[in-house]
């Protein structure tokens, strides 16, 4: 009897595991890939996943994380919205000892309220996109503008600060508008007529870097709205590989992008099965690849290996 509750309990620490995962909405095409994504990830592996959609509320994702909590899962993801605010509930997490990990944002609370951290390198996204406007332009004047990410992200904060970084050294180059766009089609579209409008319908604007492709995807609709060709007339660089960016990039209207892997549940998924079966501890960040993606590179080909994954 030993041996077979031994064996049990070994299969019941690498799956069969309930895991409560706090995401933050479906707010862009990338999450509800990484949604997804995270479902079909628990299924193969016989983890049963309680799902929570914060429609972008930090309050929903705390209340779900309690919720969690209060069920005794043995295991939560946080996709968490913004960077402060986590350190009661999550400290409430681990007086109940179950374990954390963080998915595709950080937080900025002391590092043992989680497990690990499964995300990409936010900066080297930002320095990534505008070292290839800086290659691109080379010595022409380029006027840039913005469209950032949720306030008080940590992609926000990141890929602004890569780029930045980037173009420091390109006194030809300079971000002349920035505002938010909260990762959206809708609001990325909204902003993105602002920035126009407040730049004599947009002839002075040589390009736009925005934050996901999604925002992208909604200001190249502004920018055609205007009567301009969005990839000629205004540069269009962002982050995230969703197919349709490379829909636009296809069509030459839009010029690069970085690849964000939906897939953070996969190591997630196998450091809590580790460290539930023999404790091992994983490294505090996981951090996943970013590769730039432009017109040279098949986007035809890219939509359809994208296409499917629930984007
Ligand atoms: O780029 C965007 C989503 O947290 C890095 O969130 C992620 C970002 C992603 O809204 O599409």
């Amino acid at each position: 009897a030993g041996l077979a509750t031994a064996l049990s309990s070994a299969a019941m620490a690498a799956d069969g595991m309930t895991v409560g995962f706090s995401q933050i909405g479906s707010e862009s095409g990338w999450r509800a890939a990484e949604t997804s994504v995270t479902k079909s990830q628990a299924e193969s592996r016989g983890i049963n996943l309680k799902f929570a959609d914060a429609q972008q509320k930090q309050e929903n994702q705390i209340k779900a994380i309690r919720g969690f909590i209060a069920q005794g899962v043995d295991a939560i993801l946080v996709a968490p919205v913004v960077a402060t605010g986590w350190d009661d509930v999550l400290n409430e997490a681990k007086e109940a000892n179950i374990p954390v990990v963080l998915l595709d944002r950080g937080i900025d609370g002391p590092e043992d309220l989680y497990l690990t951290s499964v995300a990409s390198d936010q900066v080297k996204e930002g320095r990534v996109a505008g070292q290839w406007l800086v290659d691109t332009v080379k010595d022409k004047d380029c006027k840039v503008v913005e469209l950032q990410g949720t306030v008080g992200s940590t992609p926000a904060i990141n890929r602004k600060k890569g780029f930045e970084e980037a173009i420091a050294g390109s006194k030809n180059i300079t971000i002349i508008r920035s505002q938010t766009g909260d990762f959206t089609r809708s609001k990325g579209k909204e902003v993105m007529e602002g920035f126009l409008k407040a730049e004599n319908g947009g002839k002075g604007i040589c390009a736009l870097y925005a934050h996901n492709d999604d925002m992208a995807v909604g200001a190249i609709q502004a920018i055609k709205d205007a009567g301009l060709k969005p990839g000629t007339d205004i540069l269009v660089v962002s982050i995230d590989a969703v197919p349709d960016i490379f829909t636009a990039i296809a069509a030459g209207e839009a010029n690069a992008t970085v690849e964000l892997t939906p897939n953070m549940a996969g190591p997630a998924f196998d450091a809590l099965a580790a460290f539930k079966k023999d404790g091992t501890v994983p490294p505090k960040f996981i951090i996943t690849e970013s590769k730039l993606y432009t017109a040279a590179d098949d986007p035809k080909g890219e939509y359809e290996r994208r296409k499917g994954l629930g984007y």
